[in-house]
């Protein structure tokens, strides 16, 4: 016996990879909903490669009683109007939005890394998937925090405009193509021409000088691995459109040499070490598109600090940054929460 699923936000670039993703991972549906904005009532979106089509619902006239779980991948306006509709309906949402990711009575997920937050989601009936760029740093963080300790981080990001959604790759794309036909560019998704170019500012500005997309990471990574590791990020938008990448610097509390940490991530929950000190030994974003994990290259010794120590990490923004994680959270739900028959 499976769940009665609704994807809400089914036809952006999350919602389709929750589909896909769902029907990978041959997660247990006994119905499946695809719910959206007005704007798309009626659009067809594929189930995965399952040949399956799914017309898609209107969210304001969308009943959730008698669904067990909502993915939402609509953003915040529709996540605070509708999701807790849908809890007080007693559907478990998990959201991708930030909205809800801080209340403190609201898990924020990363099954690889604090699986039992799930026990406190019955509190809201509210589930927070994290940032994108969080989460992958997270996953390859949180097996070298279990053996040394970690102080400080680091962590400087490049990431791809796959995380503004389509109209962000629309924006590079269309760029690209009138750089090399001659014709103008125009710049409206972003702030400043993206392609052959990068940007230092994802999200809003705060009052301290740093970005939201900044200040996410910090509060993110605290509130999943752990509240007394000091984070500092600078968030860069790149010309690519899929996989976010991040050059992190570790500080920890012990010793914990490249080597060993090699031996850790090799082991470690849905880290694929790749990192082989020669030309093309490491990977680039464009090798995780479409993967589920977070790869880890470029281990060394820092040696300009006490138990210091850089990696480069690269994932798939849409899969573990987003939709895979959700997947995750539902199948981590499944198993300890929701009892079916
Ligand atoms: C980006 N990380 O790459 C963002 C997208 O808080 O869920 C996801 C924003 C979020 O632009």
């Amino acid at each position: 016996m499976g769940y009665r699923v609704a994807v809400v936000g089914a036809t952006g670039n999350v919602g389709r990879e929750m589909l896909a993703v769902l029907a990978e991972r041959e997660f247990p549906i006994d119905e499946l909903a695809a719910v959206a904005s007005s704007r798309s009532v009626g659009t067809e979106v594929e189930f995965g490669d399952t040949g399956k089509m799914l017309k898609c619902r209107n969210i304001d006239h969308f009943d959730f009683a008698g669904w067990d779980i909502a993915l939402f991948a609509a953003g915040s306006g529709p996540a605070k109007e509708h999701a807790p509709r849908a809890a007080a309906a007693g559907c478990v949402v998990i959201d991708n939005s930030s909205l809800y990711r801080m209340d403190p009575d609201v898990p924020l997920i990363v099954p690889e890394v604090n699986p039992d937050a799930i026990d406190g989601y019955s509190a809201r009936n509210i589930i927070a998937n994290p940032n994108c760029s969080t989460a992958q740093m997270v996953v390859a963080l949180k097996p070298l925090h279990d053996a040394a300790g970690i102080k400080r981080v680091v962590v400087s990001t490049y990431q791809s405009t796959s995380g503004a959604g389509k109209a962000g790759m629309d924006e590079l794309f269309q760029q690209s193509r009138a750089i090399f036909v001659g014709d103008q560019v125009e710049v409206q998704k972003f702030t400043k021409q993206i392609a052959f170019n990068v940007i230092p500012h994802i999200d809003s500005f705060l009052d301290d000088g740093s970005t939201k997309e900044e200040w996410k990471m910090v509060v993110e990574t605290k509130k999943i691995l752990d509240p007394k590791i000091k984070v500092t990020a600078t968030c860069v938008r790149v010309p690519v459109f899929v996989g976010h990448s991040e050059s992190i610097n570790i500080e920890f509390e012990r010793e914990l040499g490249a080597e060993q940490a090699m031996d850790i991530l090799r082991e470690a929950p849905g880290v694929m070490l790749i990192d082989k000190r020669e030309d093309g030994g490491y990977v680039t974003p464009i090798e995780c598109v479409g993967d589920g994990a977070t790869y880890v290259s470029r281990v060394r010794d820092d040696p300009t600090v006490e138990n210091g120590l850089n990696i480069w990490c690269v994932s798939d923004n849409l899969r573990k940054g987003a939709a895979l994680n959700a997947v995750q959270i539902a199948e981590l739900l499944g198993r300890r929460c929701l009892q079916k028959g």
